[in-house]
């Protein structure tokens, strides 16, 4: 997260961190990804976070990556769902969306709810542009190429209109993702910040809104974090929990 603070414990209770090794290592797993706790049972990520070859498991409830915490619940990954229009492209990723089914415990949950470990919800509507909305991540920052501690931030919507400027992102942009950030830069998510959230607030819910996916570096002047656009996704999301 560029511009960001570190984060209070429980203020970002849906933020996941996605971890991988490889299958059959018994290394430990390496945080590589954001993730966004949408049910006991399901995580929320980017398609480009998931690799062939390898294993998966989710820390929730954490704010140092580094260190095992009390407060933290680390679940195993038992299936994995790319979305099956997922694309990388030259200058942008398509659908670029993931679940993470997670091992069950104690039947037929699989996190367990705490102050610490909450779902986020799925939108039912669009958000306007000019909301603003929070981003979180142990991804880069201005001066180091992670954080260990967990990083937020606020940011503001940014419209189709705008995003498809040719300034901006021109016509790489299509409806599946929006941007979000501030066109003077400074404030943006980074490398190992995808696939985690951008949440937006109405009436005292947290909505699940973007899920970090790319962007021409970071927190350069008019080039804006580009984030997928979980509503054009709910469907095939609810489809696949079910
Ligand atoms: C990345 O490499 C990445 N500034 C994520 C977000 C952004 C750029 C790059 C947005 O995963």
């Amino acid at each position: 997260i560029y511009g960001g603070t570190k984060a209070f414990p429980g203020s970002n209770p849906w933020q996941a961190s996605v971890q991988s090794r490889d299958r059959g290592s018994y290394l430990p797993y390496g945080h590589i990804c954001g993730g966004i706790l949408i049910s006991s049972c399901w995580v929320l990520t980017a398609g480009h976070c998931i690799a062939q070859g390898k294993q998966y498991q989710v820390v929730l409830g954490g704010i140092n990556i580094l260190e095992q915490e009390a407060m933290d619940q680390t679940i195993p990954v038992t299936d994995i769902y790319v979305h099956p229009d997922y694309r990388e492209a030259l200058f942008s990723i398509h659908n670029d969306i993931a679940l993470l089914k997670l091992q069950v415990t104690d039947s037929p949950y699989c996190a367990k709810e705490t102050p610490f470990v909450k779902i986020a919800c799925l939108p039912d509507e669009a958000f306007p542009a000019g909301t603003e909305c929070v981003i979180s991540g142990w991804g880069a920052t201005e001066t180091q190429s992670y954080s260990s501690q967990l990083m937020d931030t606020n940011v503001f919507l940014i419209s189709q209109e705008i995003c498809k400027a040719p300034h901006i992102y021109a016509s790489i942009l299509d409806d599946s993702m929006f941007c979000a950030g501030v066109l003077q830069g400074g404030i943006d998510t980074c490398q190992g910040d995808s696939g985690g959230p951008l949440m937006c607030e109405k009436n005292g819910t947290h909505y699940v809104t973007g899920v970090v996916s790319w962007g021409d570096g970071c927190g350069k002047k008019n080039k804006p974090g580009v984030y997928a656009n979980v509503l054009k996704f709910k469907e095939w999301i609810i489809s696949k929990m079910n």
